[in-house]
């Protein structure tokens, strides 16, 4: 089938646009992952691209995180695979040079928020339907440190213990409020608005901003690069045990109760 993963790179401006496109829900897939992960890399190594914006293709839904199916009733070595490209996607892109402007025009739940996080500004488009956050818990299951930090260096220890626990997502005006996203735009405002946002991010000597960007984030990265083994085999542990299969198994089924 088509690519999930749009990529359109304007020279001149130095300006790439990603656009993820896998119908129905941009359901991170080891696939999608690897698809994604590949494009990211491509951008990082292009000399003549300075900034990234990131957006859906498809409507009304930025990201529903990760594939959840990819979690159900996979051997050890499935999804061992599988962990290692969610956290290869966050380090390229939480650690990436360029400037990265999230435009969140749809629903962005679990790692659908990770990755409008992991960008250097949020704007999402001012739809009360669209909801934003770590649902994590809702799920049973637990945002892992990265997901938690990213979250916390973002809107702060209060916020982050309210937002985890409860596994809550937010509408565009709360997003707002907390700090989850930096601002909200009229739907159909807001390719022009990131274009507009990340010229300001590119006004800036690249080498002063990526050394700023990177004294904020080195700690959080290398934190993860060191824990990194560990952290698949924790994912890998919790996440094969009986009760969280049945939990996440149960969340499905609301899924699709909740569609017909
Ligand atoms: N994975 C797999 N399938 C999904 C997912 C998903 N994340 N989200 C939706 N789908 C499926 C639905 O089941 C449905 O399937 P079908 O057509 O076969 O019935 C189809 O996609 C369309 O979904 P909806 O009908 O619900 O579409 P809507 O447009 O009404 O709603 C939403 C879109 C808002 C995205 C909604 O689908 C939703 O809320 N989805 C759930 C999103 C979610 O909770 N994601 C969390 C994933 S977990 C994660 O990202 C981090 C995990 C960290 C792991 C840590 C462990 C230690």
């Amino acid at each position: 089938g088509a690519s999930p993963v749009l990529l359109e790179l304007d020279e001149r401006a130095g300006v790439a646009v990603l656009r993820l496109q896998q119908p129905p829900v941009n359901g991170l897939s080891l696939a999608m992952l690897t698809e994604l992960c590949l494009a990211l890399q491509k951008l990082e190594d292009r000399r003549a691209c300075r900034g990234l914006v990131l957006t859906s293709a498809v409507p009304g839904i930025f990201s529903a995180g990760l594939d959840i199916t990819e979690m159900c009733g996979r051997s050890e070595e499935r999804l061992s695979e599988f962990w290692r490209a969610v956290q290869e996607l966050w380090i390229l892109l939480y650690g990436s040079r360029l400037a990265t402007v999230a435009a969140v025009n749809g629903s962005a739940p679990a790692g659908g928020c990770l990755m409008a996080l992991s960008c250097d500004y949020r704007i999402m488009a001012d739809n009360p339907k669209y909801g934003i956050g770590l649902n994590e818990t809702r799920l049973g299951i637990v945002a892992p440190f990265w997901f938690k930090d990213s979250l916390l260096n973002t809107v702060g220890h209060r916020a982050t213990e309210r937002s985890l626990q409860l596994g809550l997502m937010y509408s565009p005006q709360e997003a707002l409020k907390i700090g989850l996203v930096d601002e909200i735009v009229p739907e159909d405002k807001i390719q022009a608005r990131a274009a507009e946002v990340v010229a300001q991010w590119l006004a800036i000597p690249d080498h002063a901003r990526q050394l700023s960007k990177s004294a904020l984030r080195k700690p959080v990265l290398d934190h993860m690069l060191m824990h990194r083994e560990a952290d698949i085999q924790d994912f890998v542990r919790f996440i094969s045990r009986d009760a969280i299969q049945k939990s996440l198994q149960k969340y499905m089924e609301m899924l699709k109760q909740k569609k017909a």
